[in-house]
């Protein structure tokens, strides 16, 4: 830890000038009055911008993934009517940031309330067998509902932005803490009408985004347009309160279903309702949470006959887009409260319900009932290891030694499988001319150590040494046309298409190497340093090489490789996971005991980012668990502003945990690679919540939703004793 790292608001151009928005102070509602003269008079106002100013460029885009989906892109300042709590109404530039917020202050802005309640944007059903017959037939249906807190993403790094209209060349360069830079570079172009090829998108260092990065915000196009107008460097940096406000939330849904299941604990039937909220306009990715939560299921569970439906509803608080997760969660938690639920009702071991009912090692890959083709992983096997490495009969020992004492103390698991790695990525090979290979991917750093990763990839993939390489990323001039860091995607994918183009790569080295020496291409191999004949008689050096390809004055001799991979399928990791709590009576504090997790990531590249990105997952999953929360009151207005407010996990909240890795190579991408950035938000709050509601059984409690605040849990406790006492 350095501190050296250049974040968007660590640049700062000659020249460079400040914006701030004016935002909405209302969840909904008709502009009445809207004043800008204030600023627009004032001589420290380089520029003002409102909605008329902004009313013929494009809106913000958004993925239309679900059949039927209705979008409901932003504008980049308010028109007539606000959409939501926070929507950026008016822009003001000065020539710093405190100037700038006065004169934003200074604009006169009124907004009749008006809450339209929520309108339903996006309807997605699965369905398979005949769930109502199914039903019927079973021995016991158990009915379990998840309402789904709203969480904020967090990043240490709140949103930013910075453009400067290079009038020379005619190019908007803009900085952006993005995982996405290819897409907001085209939608940029789009939005203000200019050429793709006018428009570079360069993500500086990031300090994390968790998904709140994922998508172009109306505020960064209202930066880079401000940038063109004045001819100056602008820069905008939310602060904390403003992200909170206007940044996209996740989370939110609420699932309801029910499981049909045999008195010998097979499942037979599940029936599942989710609805979601998207707030005032949907970011690139609203769709995604919803139909994550429905596609997914039944995760690792063998269940013949399934009817899920999910439907997205605009509402007035802030966008919600994708979350560390994104619908995963949601998934993962319902199914584990329901064989949980299950286990109870028929009197099971809830660890041989699921082993009764998860997917078998030798029939996967396979589809589900959803229609998803899960990868080859090993549920059993997870299990098992679970058994053995949590020593989870010992930990039930204390559990059941705590009750004894008459504490209130449970042991939760769950098991999760997560889809991650769809689709496509690019990267790029070349040899500069002093020797150096050029790696260039289409995906991104976000903090996350994708270099580091994508170094190693590449390195293994070419047999050269690290120091050789040169990772370029995250910069949309250099890098080929890519998707970016989301979606566990990056080492599957991005890592993939880097095996891919190095193989490529070392072909037409090869052959140019075999020119040069006058020698037959197979006579060739690699070493450390270049290519050695097999007698050992001749050898050319990668600057060597690089010297005779660069001497032809074609770019490159060839070498140049840029490539497309796309992957096979979805590469599906999946974990199981026991957590242990205890519970204060008196207050309803929980404390977790500890955490055990089995986790398969696939073929694992760099063991100490894998932890990382495991551990990290696992303390925003305990957040969820326990304490995150963004809070609206009736009239729509956040409650939860502010770090004072919303509570995030500290290092002293991380609880001890083991993790250990078991690997299943994935079938479909070139590494064997499964997601690991994820993991955590998916499987630990599942298990966490799992131990809560086995601790709360004896005291009559069944149903504590997310965050399990001590206030929650005391509620219910005191709610289940009144109940007894009126008895
Ligand atoms: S929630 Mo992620 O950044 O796909």
């Amino acid at each position: 830890m350095r501190g050296q790292a250049t974040f968007v608001d660590d640049l700062a151009p000659p020249g460079c000038l400040f914006l701030c928005f004016t935002r909405s102070a209302h969840a909904g509602g008709v502009i009445t009055r809207l004043d800008a003269e204030p600023a627009r008079r004032s001589a420290d106002a380089i520029l003002t911008l409102t909605g008329a100013e902004v009313a013929a460029l494009g809106r913000t885009s958004v993925n239309p993934l679900v059949p039927g989906l209705c979008a409901h892109p932003a504008p980049l300042l308010a028109q007539d009517r606000v959409l939501c709590l926070g929507q950026p109404v008016a822009a003001v530039v000065a020539q710093d940031r405190w100037t700038a917020m006065d004169l934003a202050e200074s604009i006169g802005l009124e907004i009749t309330p008006d809450l339209p309640g929520p309108r339903e944007a996006l309807r997605q059903s699965w369905s398979q067998g005949d769930v109502p017959a199914a039903m019927a037939r079973a021995d016991h249906v158990i009915a379990v509902s998840v309402q789904h807190a709203l969480l904020a993403p967090m990043a240490l790094e709140p949103r930013a932005a910075l453009a400067h209209w290079d009038e020379a060349r005619q190019v908007l360069n803009v900085w952006l803490p993005t995982q996405t830079p290819h897409r907001a570079r085209l939608d940029l172009a789009r939005i203000l009408r200019l050429s793709p090829d006018q428009v570079r998108v360069i993500a500086p260092h990031v300090g994390g985004s968790f998904g709140g990065k994922a998508s172009l915000y109306p505020e960064d196009a209202v930066v880079a347009l401000a940038a063109i107008r004045t001819g100056r460097p602008v820069k905008w940096t939310a602060t904390r309160s403003e992200d909170f406000l206007s940044a996209t939330a996740g989370r939110g849904g609420r699932m309801s279903a029910r499981l049909g299941v045999m008195a010998d604990g097979m499942f037979m039937a599940l029936d599942v309702e989710g609805t979601f909220p998207l707030g005032g306009w949907m970011p690139f990715s609203g769709a995604v949470p919803a139909r994550n939560a429905g596609r997914i299921l039944p995760g690792p569970y063998r269940i013949p006959h399934v009817d899920i439906t999910v439907s997205a509803a605009l509402t007035g608080h802030a966008p919600v887009g994708i979350y560390r997760g994104a619908g995963r969660p949601e998934a993962t938690l319902l199914m584990e409260r329901l064989v949980d639920a299950a286990a109870r009702t028929i009197n099971m071991d809830p660890v041989v319900l699921r082993l009764r009912n998860v997917h078998a090692r030798t029939s996967l890959p396979s589809a589900t009932a959803a229609g998803e083709i899960i990868d080859a992983s090993d549920f059993p096997g997870l299990i098992r290891a679970l058994r053995r490495r949590a020593g989870l009969s010992r930990l039930r020992r204390e559990v059941a030694r705590l009750r004894a004492l008459g504490r209130l103390a449970g042991l939760g698991v769950a098991l999760y499988a997560e889809p991650c790695g769809q689709g496509w990525e690019s990267a790029a090979i070349s040899l500069d001319p002093s020797g150096a290979i050029l790696v260039a991917t289409g995906s991104t750093s976000q903090g996350q150590g994708r270099e580091t990763a994508a170094a190693q990839i590449a390195a293994g993939a070419l047999g050269c040494a690290e120091a050789r390489l040169r990772v370029v990323h995250g910069d949309t001039a250099l890098t080929p046309e890519g998707i970016g860091a989301l979606a566990s995607r990056s080492t599957p994918i991005g890592g993939s298409a880097i095996v891919k183009a190095a193989r490529i790569f070392l072909r037409k080295a090869r052959a140019l190497a075999a020119t040069t020496l006058q020698a037959e291409p197979r006579s060739l191999v690699r070493n450390a340093a270049g290519w050695v004949s097999r007698t050992g008689a001749a050898s050319l050096s990668w600057e060597a090489l690089a010297k005779a390809a660069h001497a032809s004055g074609v770019r490159n001799r060839g070498l140049m490789t840029e490539v497309r991979y796309e992957a096979k399928g979805e590469a599906w990791a999946s974990g199981a996971v026991v957590a242990t709590v205890s519970i204060d009576a008196d207050t309803g504090v929980p404390t977790v005991g500890q955490i055990v997790w089995i986790d398969d990531a696939g073929v694992v590249i760099n063991p100490v980012l894998l932890k990382g990105q495991l551990l990290g997952g696992l303390a925003q999953g305990l957040g969820e668990a326990l304490m995150e929360r963004l809070v609206h009151d009736p009239d729509g207005q956040l409650l939860t502003g502010s770090l004072m407010d919303y509570r995030v996990p500290r290092a002293a909240d991380m609880p001890p945990s083991r993790i250990v890795s078991r690997s299943v190579p994935s079938r479909m991408n070139l590494l064997g690679a499964k997601g690991a950035g994820e993991a955590g938000c998916i499987g630990i709050p599942a298990a966490i919540v799992n131990a809560i509601h086995d601790a709360l059984a004896p005291a009559g409690v069944s149903r504590i939703d997310m965050p399990c605040t001590a206030q929650t849990i005391w509620t219910a406790l005191q709610a289940q004793a009144r109940k007894g006492e009126a008895r």
